[in-house]
């Protein structure tokens, strides 16, 4: 046995320049002299991966030995962000890379720079499974994230000359990626196809081809916690690399379709968020992830065991799965433990309930993955047997339980047509939970209602956080040292609802005035910023107004817009005065799925909005509106803290949580929202004194929908609306082509399913609230710092203990 280590000892500012420079020398093959930022960015990354190597072996160690149970986090998607500057702040090495970079003729920032943002996921619910890795290594909880390593991920999104998105490849991976270690010793082989026999009483799964499932470890250093967990992504490569006898026959395309075919499944991520795709390779995937990543649970906890006693299986791990992605686990470890280990249905199916819970993150019911029967039965014909046989017994169990037959009939996990992921989810699991109160509130009333109903004690809530670390300490130096000035300490860092302790000086004028300072100096700095990146003057001397998210009817760009628009033509026919003008500047960044064409729309009339307003000397100084290209996480980090006013308009009922809204609250924006998602426990810790709230409730959109709603007849009825949608039907954004958006106008008008014109006039008004909050600097800011204040809660260390209390049933290792 080696001797397990105790983590590095932190090193010098020279001795991590050395550090740096051996890496140049022997792994970069370049010396310090002819070193590029890039160079330099890959031998710092080595060099403080090589620091957390000893934690990272000892946490793995005391993971299989330990005290408590770990947590496997199957997603589909780990939206990580940058690594670097998080890597040093947990390692405890910034101040000694700041120095010896210096000393090697760089600047800090301009290596944090250089790293290539990997985009290994679409949006909210990659970044939120990135946030609670970096948490539970923070609490010391032992912890695999389970994924995949896709070659391309979220796609480049940049604007042609008519505004249009455009879409091009992440090649994320041509460029030298040192965080993850690909082990190829340690792979899985995961099977499709083919056909299920019977042999000596046996089914035998006879699959007709499989791909190498191959691991890449990444770190995941907790902060100040000592602990390293791993983050495990599968790459796809196949057994026959190449066809020697078709190479040989000069047939060189056919020689490597095998190959092809492999690695097709690894090669990219669906740009999708919150829509329904049923497409074959979607489903390859998931079922690659999850076969690859039971199989190294079962290697990891039972090491060279031939038979282990699998029954101990859920007091080595729980698996969160994240959405229902990879719920075809369920089926899987059902198989695993059957055909592979010889158990009997009944200790299977004890073991895999106890092993799994789901976390839903929609309240679209067409979001929910629904699989055709006839797919699954191509790709994966016992795992189709097993779903068949685990709907037979949970209609037995219905039944059993007095449950009426039209129940039954709506709740069939396997419909004869098909399969409903959720529904096997829900009854495979332990546990399920929402991702707000409201949220899971609504999936036991409304979405799961009839599985609430049935089994109470499943339904539960954890709200959503995000992690302090990236999201306030990293992105926001100067707000962070002002905490910690205010505070007398930096504890927050790991415990944010210290930041309570801040409320009392939100009296205090001088402590306000310097939190104002703050604010002002981010906004300089993203004012660089978007020059540098984006080419843009923007004038900091105006609200900064922001609007960052997927691009989805139900988030409603489209209220945002029409309510610029609005604006716009108030300060065109002088229906304002000059000095009732309050100067904006109005930040939009998304990304649309490139086959979604109402939101691909909408992103055109964002650009041409822009290019109207922004050139029309008559509104110069007074409102400017930018599209912002590849929304992402390094755009985040830095249009978050330099935001004053932050937009969660979504129809009430829609969105699940949003984590967007907790990144601004904490980072000292205030919210004009809905009572949809988090906002609502947003608005209740945060105070309503200190949020915009405007709209329908969860209620009343029932209601009108109940009612039979009719858009058109809210164009009719409020002027600023109907004139602003007239706007747009009649060319002014469009160079005068009346079609240029014809069918989003007629969407408004005839269709509307998130009822944005509906909404319209209150968020009109309310902007008449928000304007003369924001005359009156001091107010705004207090109510800012009340907002950073009270926002605590949001961190995902405290979602990750929600977890761990009511789902997971487990807790940090022992020293
Ligand atoms: N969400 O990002 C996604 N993708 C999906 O496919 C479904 C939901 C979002 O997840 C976030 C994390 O829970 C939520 O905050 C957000 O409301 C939801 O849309």
């Amino acid at each position: 046995m080696t001797e397990i280590t105790a983590p590095k000892s932190p090193v010098t500012a020279d001795q991590f320049a050395d550090e740096i420079r051996e890496q140049l020398k022997y792994t970069q093959n370049v010396t310090a002299e002819q070193a590029t930022a890039a160079d330099v960015y890959v031998a710092a990354s080595k060099a403080v991966r090589n620091h957390l190597a000893d934690s990272w072996f000892k946490t793995q160690a005391d993971t299989v030995n330990g005290n408590t149970k770990a947590v496997g986090y199957f997603s589909a998607e780990f939206l990580m962000g940058k690594q670097l500057e998080n890597a040093l702040l947990n390692a405890g090495l910034t101040e000694q890379f700041d120095k010896a970079v210096e000393a090697l003729g760089f600047q800090p920032k301009d290596i944090i720079d250089a790293e290539y943002e990997p985009g290994l996921g679409n949006g909210g619910l990659g970044r939120l499974a990135a946030c609670f890795i970096d948490s539970l290594a923070s609490l010391g909880v032992p912890a695999f994230g389970y994924g995949i390593q896709y070659k391309y991920g979220i796609f480049k999104q940049t604007f042609d000359e008519n505004g249009k998105q455009v879409e091009t490849p992440d090649y994320w991976l041509t460029n030298e990626e040192p965080w993850g270690h690909i082990d190829y010793n340690r792979d899985q082989k995961v099977s499709f196809g083919g056909e299920v026999v019977e042999e000596n009483g046996k089914k035998v799964w006879k699959p007709a081809w499989s791909v190498r499932a191959v691991p890449v470890d990444y770190l995941v250093p907790g902060y100040k916690s000592q602990r390293v967990n791993t983050l495990r992504l599968w790459t796809a490569k196949s057994y026959d690399e190449f066809d020697l006898l078709a190479f040989n026959r000069s047939e060189y395309m056919e020689a490597v379709k095998p190959q092809v075919k492999a690695e097709n499944i690894s090669k990219i991520l669906y740009p999708e968020d919150s829509t329904k795709v049923g497409k074959e390779l979607r489903l390859e995937q998931q079922y690659f992830f999850v076969s690859a990543s039971l199989h190294d649970a079962i290697r990891v906890f039972y090491p060279g065991q031939d038979k282990p006693d699998l029954t101990t299986f859920p007091d080595k791990i729980t698996f969160q799965l994240n959405d229902t992605h990879p719920v075809i686990g369920i089926p899987e470890l059902m198989r695993i433990l059957i055909d592979e280990y010889d158990y009997d249905w009944d200790t299977a199916w004890n073991i895999t309930v106890k092993t799994f819970n789901y976390t839903c993150h929609t309240l679209l019911p067409e979001a929910l993955e629904v699989w055709p029967a006839s797919l699954i039965g191509e790709l994966l014909p016992r795992h189709l047997e097993i779903i068949e046989k685990i709907n037979e017994q949970f209609e037995d169990e219905l039944k059993g339980k007095g449950v009426a037959d039209e129940t039954i009939e709506r709740m069939r996990i396997y419909t004869g047509d098909s399969v409903r992921m959720a529904y096997l989810a829900t009854y495979g699991g332990s546990h399920v939970n929402g991702v707000a109160a409201l949220h899971s509130q609504l999936l036991k009333d409304v979405t799961l209602k009839d599985f609430s109903d049935v089994y109470p004690t499943k339904f539960t809530n954890v709200t959503n956080g995000v992690t302090p670390r990236r999201f306030v300490k990293l992105a926001n130096p100067a707000l962070s040292d002002l905490i910690t000035e205010g505070l007398g300490t930096d504890k927050w860092i790991s415990d944010l609802e210290m930041l309570e302790g801040l409320v009392p000086l939100a009296k205090d004028d001088e402590f306000v005035k310097k939190f104002a300072a703050v604010k002002a100096a981010n906004k300089h700095a993203f004012v660089g910023f978007a020059k540098d990146h984006y080419g843009l003057d923007i004038d900091e001397n105006t609200m900064f107004n922001t609007m960052v998210k997927r691009l989805h009817e139900y988030k409603r760009q489209s209220l945002k817009i029409l309510a610029v628009i609005s604006k716009y033509a108030a300060i065109k026919n002088g229906t304002v005065s000059a000095d009732e003008i309050l100067p904006r500047t109005v930040f939009f960044g998304a990304k649309a799925a490139p086959g979604y064409y109402l939101a691909k729309m909408t992103i055109q009339l964002i650009n041409n909005v822009s290019r109207v307003v922004n050139n029309d000397p008559d509104v110069k100084g007074k409102l400017a509106v930018h599209m912002l290209p590849n929304y992402n996480i390094e755009m985040a980090q830095n249009l978050i803290p330099a935001t004053e006013l932050d937009e969660q308009i979504s129809q009430a009922g829609k969105e699940a949580s949003g984590t967007g809204n907790m990144k601004f609250a904490l980072n000292g924006a205030l919210t004009v929202g809905t009572l949809d998602g988090a906002n609502v426990e947003i608005r209740e810790r945060v105070g309503a004194e200190n949020f915009f709230l405007f709209g329908m409730t969860v209620e009343e959109v029932d209601k009108l929908y109940a009612d039979g709603y009719d858009p058109a007849k809210y164009y009719e009825a409020d002027p600023r609306l109907k004139q602003a949608i007239d706007l747009v039907a009649n060319g002014t954004f469009s160079n005068g082509d009346r079609n240029a958006y014809a069918p989003l106008v007629a969407d408004w008008l005839t269709k509307d399913w998130f009822m944005t014109l509906a909404d319209f006039s209150a968020y009109a008004d309310i902007q008449a609230e928000i304007e003369k909050l924001y005359r009156d600097p001091l107010e705004w800011n207090r109510k800012a710092l009340l907002n950073v204040a009270n926002s605590g809660f949001f961190s995902s260390d405290r979602s990750m203990e929600d977890y761990l209390e009511r789902i997971w049933h487990t807790g940090p290792l022992a020293d």
